[in-house]
């Protein structure tokens, strides 16, 4: 196999997708991007990803966009690693459910970051939208909370790629939900952060490019 290559902006959604590689022993060629120097609007980049978002995977001939669609991709390519859920599997629900809930979750940090981080006025922010959105993002942790708190993976039968649609979402919703509230959340992102694999993935994974506090208070 050729090296995959990886697009990728450290501590963001390509998080996802390098931590399954390392999962699986696979170790990608990686490029880094900035989100806010336009180069991910490049015809360069929008060739192998059309609205210019990471990540994208190069891979067996060929160029795979979307971090969900990716991971089942992997999962169906190398069923040797035993991650994913194919059909049939009497996991498969909950497997599918991961691959698109991990984006309800991811979308509400992208709103938050936009209203944070990216705007290039910090005036423009709305206190009224980032206090709903962070409600709405703590209201889409709860059913994880309880989850974790009868499993200690996302899936009943242990870790599985579920989990790494999970990598990069539930640590990051914590800059803008308190975690102390979801102590089960808190424990599993420890555990993950445990295993070799994801030790792996962590070194690779590039320094910061965008600034950031621990926690964004509304009104502070
Ligand atoms: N649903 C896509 C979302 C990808 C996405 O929005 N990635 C963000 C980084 S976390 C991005 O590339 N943002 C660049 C931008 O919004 O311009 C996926 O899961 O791959």
């Amino acid at each position: 196999m050729t090296t995959p290559v990886l697009h990728h902006v450290p501590g963001a959604r390509s998080f996802r997708t390098l931590w399954l590689l390392q999962e699986m022993g696979i170790t990608p060629e990686i490029v880094e991007w900035k989100i806010q120097d336009g180069s991910m609007r490049s015809p360069e980049f929008l060739a192998k990803s059309p609205a210019g978002r990471i990540p994208a995977l190069e891979i067996d001939g060929t160029v795979i966009y979307e971090s969900g669609a990716i991971c089942e991709y992997l999962c169906e390519t190398r069923p040797e690693h035993g991650l994913g859920r194919a059909p049939g599997d009497a996991e498969r629900v909950p497997f599918l459910e991961a691959m698109h809930y991990a984006e309800t979750i991811g979308h509400l940090i992208a709103g938050l970051n936009l209203q944070w981080i990216f705007l290039r006025n910090p005036e423009d922010r709305s206190d009224t939208v980032v206090k709903i959105e962070a409600k709405r993002l703590a209201a889409t942790l709860m059913p994880l909370e309880q989850l974790l708190g009868t499993q200690d993976h996302i899936l009943a039968s242990g870790f599985s790629a579920a989990d790494t649609m999970y990598g990069f979402t539930l640590t990051a919703a914590g800059k803008y939900v308190r975690l102390e509230n979801f102590p089960n959340i808190q424990a599993y992102n420890a555990r993950m952060a445990d295993r070799p694999g994801h030790k792996a993935a962590c070194a690779l994974d590039g320094e910061r490019n965008f600034p950031g506090k621990d926690f964004y208070e509304v009104g502070a």
